[in-house]
C-alpha cells in the first residue's frame, strides 16, 4: 500500500452501508466476501478507501448502531478471518479501510448493560446514565429521545431510569467513568491492532453529558418535542476537547490513522472546532448535503465551511449518507441524471476530501416504501411526517438479473424498480453514463494537482446559474464552471481571470484541448466545463 501520509486528502473514502452491497450467502444481507468480491470494481472506479457501517454483532434495533460487542464480526456478515481477508485485499489494492465506531451507546443486549441494570451496587452499573426518578417523580429531566419520546426509560425492577439520546435499545455509555473511557480506547486499539486505516467516530459529540443533568432551556417554535429543547446540556460538553487529544495521541502512536467525526446538532464553526492536527482529521458538516439545487446555497456552503477550517484543517464533503434522502432523489427529475452529473461534478472538484456513498456513482434514487415495509425507527414512529432512513438504504443495482445481482434471494429491502435499466453493469458500457462521469473526474483529480491540493476561489455565481470556483496550485489554475440550469448560459469571465487564455479539461460538450480566448463563453444545459490556464 503506498505511503503517501496526506492519502485522505488526495483520496476519495466510499461509504458501504455492508447489508445492502453485495450477499454471497443468499441471506438476502449482504456480507463481508460480497465487498471482497467487488473491490475490484472499487479499484477500477479509483476510491482511497472504504468507510464500512457498523460490522458488529446487533440485534439491529438501529441497524448496526446498535453495538452488542465492538470487538466481534456480526455473524451475518462473515467472520474474523474473511474481516482480516477484507483487510488484506483491500490493501493490495491501496484502499484503506475505516470502520464505523458507535461509542455514544451501545445495544442494551452489550453484556456491559446486562450487567450494569442487574443491580445498584454491579460493578458495571455506573457505566452508564442510571438516574433516580426526580424529586416530583417521573424522569430525571426533561431530556427527550431525536428518535421520540423521553430520553429516559425506566427499569421497574431496579427501580430507576436509563438515558438514551436515540432508541431506548441504545442506552448511552458514561464516558465520565474512568473503566468506560479505558475499554472504549481499548477497541480502539483492538481495530488498529488488526491493520485497520481509520475510523469514523458516530455522534461523538455527544459522549458527555452535563454531570448535573439540568433540564435543556425550551424553545417555542419546533415541529417536535425534541426540536422544542434547546440541546445545551447532553450535547457538546467541553469535556470532548481534551478527550479528542488522547484519541489523536493513540491514533498517531499507530502511525497515519484517519479519524473522521460525526456531529450531531453542530454549526460548521462548532463542527470545525473539533478539526485539527491534535483533534479530528475531519468531521462531517452537513450544510453542502442540505442545500437546495440553488447556486447561491451551494456557494454559501462552500464559503462557510472553508471559512470555519480556515487555517487549521482539510475540508471534506459529502452529498450523500445512510441517513439522508439520496442526493439523485433530491435533485433529479425523474430518471434524467443531467443534475447527478453537476453535483458529482461539485464533489469531485471542491478543495477537500469527497465522501461518496454506495450506488451514488450510478443515481440510485431512494426507494418509495408503504408503511408496512418500513424497518428504520425513525420512520416507524414519525411516519408519514418522515419516512425514515430505509429509502436510501436500498441493495446495490449491480446488474439486471433478479435482485439486481445483489442477492439470489429477497433482499432485506426492496430492490429500487428501476434496476433494469440504471446498473453497474450497464453504465459501465455506456460511455456517456452517470459511472463513466464519476470515473472521468475520480481519476482528473487524481492527476491534477490543482484539483486535489490546490488552493479554492469562489467567484460570483453569474444568472444565479454558474457555480464557479479556482483552484490553483504555483504552476496549475483550473477553473470550474458548473451550469445548475437546463438552458445555455452565456458566462463572462470576471475581472481577475479576464485576461487569460483557457484550455478545455474536460467537458462531455466539447472537444478536450479546445482554446478559449474570448471574453465570454456559452455554456450548456447542465454542462460540467473544466478550464486550465493555458
Ligand atoms: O438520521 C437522523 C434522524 O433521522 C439523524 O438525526 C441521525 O440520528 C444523526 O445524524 C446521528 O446519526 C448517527 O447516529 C445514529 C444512527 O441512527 C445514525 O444512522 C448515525 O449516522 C445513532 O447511532
Amino acid at each position: 500500500m503506498s505511503k503517501n501520509s496526506l492519502w485522505w486528502q488526495n483520496g476519495i473514502i466510499y461509504q458501504i452501508y455492508p447489508r445492502s452491497f453485495m450477499d454471497t450467502t443468499t441471506s438476502g444481507i449482504g456480507d463481508l466476501n460480497g465487498i471482497i468480491n467487488k473491490l475490484d470494481y472499487l479499484a477500477d472506479l479509483g476510491i482511497d478507501a472504504i468507510w464500512l457501517s457498523p460490522i458488529f454483532p446487533s440485534p439491529d434495533v438501529d441497524f448496526g448502531y446498535d453495538v452488542a460487542d465492538y470487538v466481534a464480526i456480526d455473524p451475518r456478515f462473515g467472520t474474523m478471518a474473511d474481516f482480516d481477508h477484507l483487510l488484506k485485499e483491500a490493501h493490495q489494492r491501496n484502499i484503506r479501510i475505516i470502520l464505523d465506531l458507535v461509542l455514544n451507546h451501545t445495544s442494551d443486549q452489550h453484556p456491559w448493560f446486562k450487567e450494569s441494570r442487574k443491580s445498584r451496587d454491579n460493578p458495571y452499573h455506573d457505566w452508564y446514565l442510571w438516574k433516580d426518578s426526580s424529586p416530583k417523580g417521573g424522569p430525571p429531566n426533561n431530556w427527550v429521545s431525536i428518535f421520540g419520546g423521553s430520553g429516559w426509560e425506566f427499569d421497574a425492577q431496579l427501580g430507576q431510569y436509563y438515558y438514551h439520546m436515540f432508541c431506548k435499545g441504545q442506552p448511552d455509555l458514561n464516558w465520565h467513568h474512568p473503566e468506560v473511557r479505558e475499554a472504549l480506547l481499548n477497541v480502539f486499539k483492538f481495530w488498529l491492532e488488526r491493520g485497520v486505516d481509520g475510523f469514523r467516530l458516530d455522534v461523538f459529540n455527544m459522549y458527555f453529558k452535563h454531570s448535573e443533568l439540568p433540564d435543556n432551556p425550551k424553545k417555542l417554535i419546533g415541529l417536535r418535542p425534541f426540536d422544542r429543547q434547546a440541546h445545551k446540556y447532553e450535547v457538546s460538553q467541553p469535556e470532548m476537547y481534551p478527550l479528542l487529544n488522547k484519541i489523536r495521541q493513540l491514533l498517531d502512536s499507530y502511525g497515519n490513522t484517519y479519524v473522521v467525526g460525526e456531529t450531531f446538532l453542530a454549526s460548521p464553526e462548532h463542527t470545525a472546532s473539533y478539526c485539527g492536527q491534535d483533534k479530528l482529521n475531519a468531521a462531517f458538516n452537513f450544510e453542502l448535503a442540505e442545500s437546495p439545487w440553488k447556486v447561491k446555497r451551494f456557494t454559501r456552503a462552500i464559503k462557510n465551511w472553508e471559512k470555519a477550517l480556515e487555517g487549521h484543517a482539510w475540508p471534506n464533503y459529502f452529498l450523500n449518507n445512510h441517513d439522508v434522502t439520496r442526493s439523485s432523489s433530491r435533485y433529479c427529475r425523474g430518471e434524467d441524471d443531467a443534475r447527478a452529473k453537476v453535483s458529482a461534478a461539485m464533489l469531485l472538484t471542491l478543495r477537500g476530501t469527497p465522501f461518496m456513498y454506495y450506488g451514488e456513482e450510478i443515481g440510485m434514487r431512494n426507494i418509495s416504501l408503504k408503511h408496512s415495509q418500513i424497518l428504520d425507527p425513525v420512520g416507524k414512529r414519525y411516519w408519514p411526517f418522515n419516512k425514515g432512513r430505509d429509502g436510501c438504504r436500498a441493495p446495490m443495482q449491480w446488474d439486471d438479473s433478479v435482485n439486481a445481482g445483489f442477492s439470489s434471494t429477497a433482499p432485506w429491502l426492496p430492490v429500487h424498480p428501476d434496476y433494469i435499466s440504471r446498473n453497474v453493469s450497464k453504465q459501465k458500457s455506456e460511455p456517456s453514463s452517470l459511472l463513466n462521469f464519476y470515473k472521468q473526474l475520480i481519476h482528473l483529480r487524481k492527476e491534477h494537482p490543482a484539483l486535489n491540493q490546490g488552493n479554492l476561489s469562489m467567484l460570483d455565481p453569474q444568472n444565479k446559474s454558474i457555480l464557479s470556483y479556482l483552484r490553483q496550485t504555483p504552476g496549475e489554475s483550473i477553473l470550474v464552471l458548473l451550469n445548475f440550469k437546463p438552458k445555455q448560459i452565456a458566462y463572462q469571465f470576471p475581472k481577475q481571470i479576464a485576461n487569460q487564455n483557457w484550455r478545455v479539461l474536460f467537458s462531455e460538450k466539447r472537444q478536450t484541448k479546445e482554446l478559449c480566448q474570448e471574453q465570454s463563453i456559452l455554456i450548456s444545459s447542465y454542462e460540467t466545463l473544466l478550464l486550465v490556464a493555458d
